[in-house]
């Protein structure tokens, strides 16, 4: 197994026609969730991706499973509970960009533990990926978070502020955790509503223990500080129809690179060029070709 991704993945509810949620009655339904993006991204990209969490045994959490199982996902490891559901949430398309509509408190992914942190780590993968959503979701999720980072072998942690899930505490929690992981993915921006952080350095001056931190400036740059030294790529100029998931799509081609022993700026490449895909279409994920094909084409 080349990665485990562990964290919540609901059901994603979209109006069908595009419209703003309220007027239509239609909906698509697919799983939603920021680590079996990036597991189902990995997976096209040519890896052996697994996805870890729990689900009930509704229809929705079938459906989930199906779903990224069509994606290459291995998805053996995805615990069923049967006393609590799997967890829904709703996109609206508004005016000034995505909202989202959580339905997702009590959810079998809120009641992941420490125990299920230790079984699904036991399959030994290379690398471990989580995010700070899963810390957001519960205090025992939240320890399960914990347990994750501090496992022994390579850990990458995508800060993920979700503001709608914090009461308060996210900068303290987050810092600690992005500060036991090995390989760090944090927004420029999401960094300075977390701890009033400026530029990139800033962000290296606080989140200093990790081997590797990438600092995405959205539209402009993401800048890796390395073993090797600091290395900025600019970002691909897209026409943006939807930013959820462009995130995780970066944290999956910027692996997909680490994995395969690429350079840091073919890494940060394949990061932006996953990343715009997934920003140009409507879903939170894209269908991408494999890494070397990208590779040969971005030189
Ligand atoms: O990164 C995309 C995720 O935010 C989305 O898929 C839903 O996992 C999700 C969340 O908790 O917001």
């Amino acid at each position: 197994m080349d990665v485990l991704t562990v964290g919540e993945t609901m059901v994603m509810v979209t109006p069908e026609a595009g419209g703003r949620l309220g007027t239509d009655g239609r909906f698509l339904l697919r799983p939603g969730g920021a680590e079996s993006n990036v597991a189902a991204l990995l997976a096209r990209l040519g890896h052996h991706a697994a996805w870890a969490s729990a689900l009930g045994t509704d229809p929705l959490g079938d459906l989930i499973v199906r779903d990224l199982e069509r994606h290459g996902v291995d998805v053996s490891l995805v615990r069923r509970d049967e006393r609590r559901p799997t967890a829904v949430y709703f996109k609206d398309p508004t005016p000034d960009g995505t909202r989202v509509y959580y339905y997702r408190a009590g959810s079998a992914a809120s009641a992941i533990t420490t125990t299920d942190v230790g079984e699904w780590t036991a399959h030994a993968p290379r690398l471990v990926h989580v995010s700070g959503i899963t810390a957001a979701l519960s205090a025992q999720a939240r320890e399960a978070a914990r347990a994750l980072v501090r496992r022994p072998g390579l850990v990458s942690f995508d800060v993920n502020h979700r503001a709608q899930l914090w009461s308060g505490d996210a900068p303290e929690v987050l810092l600690e955790l992005a500060q036991d992981a090995d390989i760090v993915f944090v927004g420029r921006d999401e960094a300075e509503t977390l701890w009033g952080t400026a530029t990139a350095e800033d962000v290296r001056g606080l989140i200093d223990r990790p081997q590797y931190l990438i600092v995405k400036d959205a539209a402009i740059e993401a800048v890796a500080f390395t073993p090797t030294g600091v290395h900025r790529e600019p970002s691909t100029k897209v026409t943006v129809v939807d930013a959820v998931g462009a995130g995780d799509a970066f944290a999956a081609g910027w692996l997909s690179g680490f994995l395969d022993g690429r350079d840091e700026p073919a890494r940060l490449r394949l990061g932006h060029y996953a990343a715009a895909r997934v920003l140009e279409s409507p879903s939170d994920f894209a269908e991408l070709p494999p890494a070397a094909e990208i590779v040969a084409e971005l030189g």
